[in-house]
């Protein structure tokens, strides 16, 4: 009887007993995983011909984890612990065989087989900081007992996996098959657990291990130095640091039980919840409802960029980092060589920080080539423009790459705002027309805002989505309207912090504010760094806003040192500039404005809540698909904390009676549009309802 549970099924092949796990798609540690290892092991250890155990999955990947969706359900049992000591106390040689990922509770189960061993591409990680938790079977305890102490530190703050070669060095892994395929590492472990059980070597168990624990006493204070930039407002990181010191200074059953206090505190916290969503956010982004899976793709051998400034440049190395050979064109040989420059001085950079060999920059580059005639885009399946914000403009350059593109190629806008569907109607193919709005700097930033236009090909659609994939970016579809969603919510905090600033808030007060909440830097900061005069003309300025002002007093942003700070010319810290405050206080005072003082409460609100009126809106018009699609534009485009969800979660976790009830409070004592309630709030709040049980539309 080989089926052990739906899921798991024994083998016995003479003395040794195989024990594999089919659990697709990633072999989560469900409870009939779970139920499965626990009577596999037992069976195993009670039947005296077997002499030695293997472990091993079926499909992608070795277990990948902790079955998430069972997060937000009751405990259903066994429990993992059970399935684990079976194994870890079983006297028999037990052999973990790993292919594709061992991540989270995945690796705690290797790590309580006595041996592993590994495929060539196999990874292993504690990926758990990146759901707002710590390894909560063991793992903090048992990593820094194999791998030592600063590279747990290091695997579990950051999250990221190594792969088998270094597993194998550190002695994660015990032998590294010759090959890739199911075969031949079920082979390579049976093997090698006859060559345990031929030496008869002794079962070490790793709770025993004390030997790789001394470490260096600056350790903690340097990894809390190191990473506290990049995760602040984070829990998960400090309380994976607190587990590897238990780790470090405690008896393991000691350690065990920090472990256990900590991982209950994170799971039953609202950080955890909010990163354990934005996981299945980010994976539902990519599901079109009205697109099939099946929908024919076209595959981009060769990309066009028009632009090489900034944004084009960005773009196009997106392209040459995945192998895509890409043509820019630019207006003449100076700005052409120019925008090559930086594109290789990007690279370069990358290369001494180490992120790339100096081999790439090389290889990248040889995949870039410029011209100034657009008509070297004849062969390309996609060209993407990155010209100046103009619909007259864009119109024009469209009705051009209408005349060169090859048939069937797909012709994208990266527009950040304007009409999809004006664009696509100056081309005779606007079902080839689609939006593809990156952010800058576009080699960096993970969003891709695809915008369908009224005509656009579900082909088209589909293989946009996977190009995006295929650069390493988070696309996220939405619908034609002013700004889509990013920018259009964005302009709603835009709206209400000017009549702040009218009313007597700073700048810098604002910009707190939002700091504080999460976000890497406040509205005026990010304008500063932006360029204030960015879609600014001065032939059409007439002194109406506080940024018109700006840009009317020769202040740019931190390209000149002087915006809505002052900035230090070497070490380009702003400091709040008092000429400014004083410009603006003028400004409101000649619209009959008396200053008063704005609560940081009444500034959070009235910059946050505005912004989740217009995604119920969004929501409504099916701009967007569904609420967790804003979340993730809003996560990877704008830096709203990922540890609060997204704007839609955090109001679902504030709860919408409660923001409805402020909007429309803010509404009667404010006006304007912004403030005008979403009917879909509306109807949530008086229904007791959240964002996220609305599902998808379209
Ligand atoms: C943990 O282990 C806690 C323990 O320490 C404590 C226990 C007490 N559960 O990403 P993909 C689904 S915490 C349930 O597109 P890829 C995913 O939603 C866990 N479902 O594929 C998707 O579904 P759909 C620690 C999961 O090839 C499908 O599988 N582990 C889980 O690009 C394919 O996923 C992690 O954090 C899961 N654990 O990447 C690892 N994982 O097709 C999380 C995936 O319906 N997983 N799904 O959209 C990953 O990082 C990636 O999925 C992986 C594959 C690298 C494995």
């Amino acid at each position: 009887m080989p089926e052990l549970t739906q899921s798991v099924r024994l083998d016995v092949d003479g003395e040794i007993a195989v024990i594999t796990i089919d659990n697709p798609p990633v072999n989560a540690l469900s409870f009939h995983v779970r139920q499965g290892i626990y009577d596999g092991m037992h069976a195993a250890a009670a039947d005296d011909a077997v002499k030695a155990v293997v472990l091993i999955c079926a499909g992608r990947t070795f277990i990948a984890g902790a079955d998430i969706t069972e997060f937000s359900k009751p405990p259903v049992p066994p429990s993992l612990q059970g399935a684990q000591d079976a194994m870890e106390n079983c006297t028999k040689p037990v052999v973990a065989a790993v292919h594709g990922t061992a991540l989270g509770g995945g690796l705690e189960v290797a790590m309580c087989a006595h041996f592993r061993v590994a495929a060539p591409g196999a990874k292993f990680g504690l990926p758990e900081v990146k759901l707002g938790l710590l390894p909560g079977a063991g793992g903090t305890q048992r990593l820094p007992r194999v791998t030592g102490v600063a590279k747990a530190l290091e695997m579990m703050t950051s999250g990221e996996p190594i792969g088998s070669a270094e597993a194998l060095d550190c002695g994660l892994v015990d032998r590294v098959a010759d090959a890739e395929g199911h075969d031949a590492l079920l082979a390579a472990a049976v093997g090698f657990a006859r060559q345990v059980l031929a030496e008869g070597r002794p079962l070490t168990r790793i709770r025993d291990r004390s030997d790789k624990l001394a470490h260096d006493p600056g350790v903690f204070a340097d990894i809390r130095q190191k990473i506290a930039h990049r995760t602040r407002g984070f829990l998960a990181p400090e309380y994976n640091i607190r587990c590897i010191e238990a780790a470090a200074t405690l008896p393991f059953d000691e350690g065990l039980a920090v472990e256990r206090k900590l991982f209950g505190e994170l799971m039953s916290g609202n950080q955890s919840k909010a990163q354990q969503y934005y996981f299945f956010a980010e994976r539902e982004a990519a599901k079109i409802p009205d697109i099939p899976k099946d929908t024919p793709i076209t595959k981009v051998g060769k990309a066009g960029v028009l632009g090489g400034g900034t944004m084009g440049g960005g773009i196009a190395m997106n392209f040459a980092n995945v192998g895509i050979p890409v043509t820019i064109v630019e207006r003449d040989e100076e700005s052409l060589a120019r925008g090559l420059s930086v594109i290789r001085k990007n690279y370069e950079r990358s290369a001494a920080r180490g992120s790339i060999s100096s081999d790439d920059v090389g290889t990248r580059m040889a995949l870039i080539s410029g011209s100034v005639d657009k008509g070297d885009f004849h062969d390309c399946d996609i060209l993407v423009e990155a010209v100046f914000e103009d619909l007259e403009l864009k119109k024009s350059v469209f009705a051009e790459f209408d005349s060169i593109a090859k048939p069937g190629a797909i012709l994208a806008s990266n527009t950040s705002a304007l009409d999809v569907n004006a664009i696509a109607a100056a081309t005779t193919r606007p079902e080839s027309v689609i939006g593809t709005h990156f952010f800058s700097p576009a080699n960096v930033m993970k969003l891709c805002e695809v915008v369908r236009g009224e005509k656009t090909a579900p082909e088209v659609i589909a293989s946009t989505m996977a190009l995006a994939k295929q650069i390493n970016k988070i696309a996220v579809l939405v619908g034609v309207c002013h700004g889509f969603v990013g920018n259009r919510m964005l302009f709603m905090r835009g709206i209400e912090g000017e009549k702040m600033l009218l009313e007597g808030a700073t700048p810098a007060q604002i910009d707190k504010v939002i700091h504080d909440f999460g976000f890497p830097m406040g509205p005026y900061a990010m304008n500063d760094l932006a360029g204030l005069d960015i879609g600014w003309k001065a032939e059409k300025s007439s002194g109406s806003t506080v940024r018109e002002l700006m840009c009317e007093s020769g202040r740019r942003g931190q390209k000149n040192g002087r915006g809505y700070y002052v900035y230090d010319p070497e070490t380009r810290a702003a400091t709040p500039d008092p000429e400014v405050e004083e410009m603006i206080r003028a400004f409101a005072r000649s619209r009959g404005g008396e200053p008063r003082t704005l609560s940081d409460q009444e500034i959070l609100e009235r910059c946050l809540y505005p912004m989740v009126n217009e995604g119920a809106k969004i929501l409504e018009e099916g701009i967007a698909i569904r609420a967790s699609d804003i979340d993730v534009v809003w996560i990877n485009g704008y830096g709203w904390p990922l540890y609060t969800g997204g704007p839609m979660f955090w109001a679902d976790t504030i709860g919408l009676a409660e923001v409805a009830a402020r909007i429309n409070e803010n509404h009667a004592r404010l006006g304007g549009e912004h403030w005008k309630i979403s009917p879909l709030l509306q109807r949530l709040a008086d229904e007791g309802g959240t964002f996220q049980k609305l599902g998808a539309k379209r």
